[in-house]
């Protein structure tokens, strides 16, 4: 047998750079460009720069806002956090929205659902109700509320001072597939038929209801509310657990789960709680997450972008994909976030990397 041949077709030695650019004038009127003059990045990262919002600078300006609009005018009274690099976006990161939310007491926020995924993580103040889907969830500092896509959902405030939250959404996403769908209810309430408390003692304890199955493909994640108690009290039982040392970057840190699945609250976000133990060290790290910080309590430094950031309760940080950042702190800090690693893991995107520093 023969040796197979090379093919015998010429392959021309191209040149021409004149031609080319004719080439190219060619067929951009048919909406055609040369794959090999692209210009797009092809490497990780995104034009977003790290940015924080200092809880003493938000504060006072909620409060300014509620002598200006009414939640009523305003619908919702949110002081959207945009990042500096994406100005008139409204958003935080290209994938992720995030705001600060304030209502006064006898305040209702009229009831509305959209198809974008939110999140609340509360920040200061007593007496605040979310209503999701009729079931009503009382508010404390420190605790994390999902409010699922498409979930009617209204909030009051039956407290006697203002109370405060971070919105998380992720509407870039909606945004992103053109799928933005929204409508008011027809009243401000949408009727309470029961409150959280059953989804927690339900779902709350690692048990499951044996016909829990059918619940599952409605979609709806069981459990809508994890009280920063609790949260607290499992990050300390893990911080004084002998056999646990704290990640070399994160600290002490957990993801917030839905109960049934063991999977993430939301299809395309993720949430954490942090624990920062007095005299940490953090090594430098960098994931693909478009990450979102807000200081639970204690206070912190973050080292990203060549600056270093001093946080104290309340404080928000953005830490845009694969920038490198580092947390130290002097005394204990706990920390909650929330990023798109739902999304990216699902994606098979998500990727992380411990740097030597
Ligand atoms: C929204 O519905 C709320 O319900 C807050 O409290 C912030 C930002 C963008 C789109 C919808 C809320 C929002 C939002």
């Amino acid at each position: 047998m023969n040796a197979p041949q090379p093919h015998s077709f010429h392959v021309p030695e191209v040149n021409d750079p004149v031609a080319l650019a004719a080439f190219k004038a060619q067929i951009a009127p048919l909406s055609l460009m040369p794959l090999w003059e692209r210009t797009n990045r092809l490497v990780p990262g995104s034009e977003c720069v790290p940015a924080v919002w200092p809880y003493a600078q938000t504060r006072p300006l909620l409060e300014q806002a509620c002598g200006l609009i009414s939640k009523k005018q305003a619908d919702r009274r949110v002081l959207v956090m945009e990042n500096p690099a994406l100005r008139g976006s409204s958003y935080i990161t290209n994938s992720l929205f995030a705001g600060l939310q304030i209502i006064l007491p006898g305040e209702v926020a009229p009831s509305h659902r959209h198809t974008p995924n939110a999140l609340r993580f509360v920040v200061e103040g007593e007496g605040a109700y979310t209503s999701v889907d009729g079931i009503k969830i009382q508010m404390q500092p420190g605790d994390f509320v999902v409010t699922p896509a498409w979930a009617w959902h209204d909030h009051g405030n039956l407290g006697n001072g203002p109370v405060v939250w971070m919105d998380g959404l992720d509407t870039p996403f909606v945004g992103l597939f053109g799928a933005h769908f929204r409508e008011n209810y027809a009243d401000d309430t949408y009727p309470v038929h029961c409150s959280a408390d059953a989804s927690v003692s339900t779902y709350g304890f690692n048990l499951l209801p044996t016909q829990h199955q059918r619940a599952a493909t409605d979609g709806q994640p069981p459990l809508l509310v994890y009280s920063f108690e609790r949260t607290r009290q499992a990050l300390s039982h893990l911080a004084a657990s002998p056999d646990q040392s704290p990640d070399a970057a994160q600290g002490y840190k957990l993801r917030y789960a839905n109960p049934a699945t063991g999977g993430y609250p939301f299809t395309t976000m993720a949430a954490f709680m942090q624990w920062l133990p007095s005299g940490f060290r953090g090594q430098a790290y960098r994931s693909t997450d478009n990450a979102i910080f807000n200081v639970a309590e204690g206070s912190c430094r973050v080292e990203v972008g060549g600056q270093t950031h001093h946080l104290t309760a309340h404080d928000v940080l953005v830490v845009p994909p694969w920038e490198t950042y580092r947390f130290e702190a002097d005394s204990h800090c706990m920390l909650f976030s929330f990023t798109d690693r739902a999304a990216q893991v699902a994606l098979g995107f998500w990727r992380e990397e411990y740097l030597s520093s």
